[in-house]
């Protein structure tokens, strides 16, 4: 199965391992399984060597039962190994490079090297405090309050074509993406919806996975407190049992 149907059918969790963070990924990524995570994101803002990662990657999938999916912060992180990747557009970036630049320069090595991994366009929006993916990417965060703009970035994703709107607060942002705007962009996007930042708790989890997005992404909290993870899990599971779209 495709990883975009996979994840277009109700709610999943994903767990997201940043190697730069972590040393430990192995690690982590053994507890997220445990745990019961639905699929495993490998990426981050900051500096990822790309010569590591396609070994990171192949580390993560050899004890992997789910999708391994690519979430690059640079076009450094792009490897065969993985199952999908995240071909992210920050639409409400400010500068250009982060919009098409460098999606430019990454769908070469995809088609040229890499033709055989699937690719999911995704529109990467950037809402609240942003974290680092919001800074490195020059993003202008739409206002927590604003579900409306939210909105209409989402819809301006489908009339672009794209087969994924993300929702991003940041990691360990202060405030994750509110409940109130989940529901207000699913209720006109027709295609997957990813949401993730600063989701801590099972309460927060279970609120977002009412409103129905596809996947929702926690990752320090797999790092701080892989109980917390277990718990998250269980009410998302809860909360929006595998229903389809
Ligand atoms: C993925 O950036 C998030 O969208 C991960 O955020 O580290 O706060 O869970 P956390």
């Amino acid at each position: 199965m495709r990883v975009l149907d996979y994840i277009s059918q109700g709610t999943k969790h994903f767990t997201l391992i940043d190697p730069d963070k972590s040393a430990d990924y192995l690690k982590i990524a053994k507890a997220a399984l445990e745990a019961g995570t639905d699929g495993i994101l490998v990426g981050g803002s900051l500096g990822i060597p790309s010569a590591e990662i396609d070994g990171v990657v192949e580390d993560i999938k050899s004890v992997a039962h789910v999708p391994v999916v690519l979430f690059p912060g640079s076009i450094c992180q792009l490897t065969p190994r993985a199952d999908a990747v995240l071909f992210l557009s920050v639409l409400n970036s400010l500068d250009p490079y982060f919009i098409v630049g460098a999606q430019v320069q990454g769908a070469v090595i995809l088609a040229k090297h890499y033709p055989q991994l699937e690719v999911i366009s995704t529109a990467y929006v950037i809402v609240g405090d942003g974290g680092a993916a919001g800074f490195v990417s020059m993003a202008k965060p739409i206002p927590l309050k604003r579900p409306d703009i939210a909105v209409a970035y989402a819809l301006a994703a489908r009339y672009m074509g794209f087969n994924a709107v993300y929702l991003e607060a940041g990691s360990g942002a202060p405030e994750h993406v509110p409940p109130a705007m989940v529901r207000a962009v699913r209720k006109y996007l027709d295609r997957a919806l990813i949401v993730g930042g600063g989701i801590r708790s099972g309460e927060a989890a279970r609120e977002i996975a009412r409103e129905r997005p596809n996947v929702i992404v926690t990752g320090t909290i797999a790092e701080e407190n892989p109980q917390k993870l277990a718990e998250i899990i269980r009410a998302i599971r809860e909360a929006a049992p595998r229903q389809s779209l």
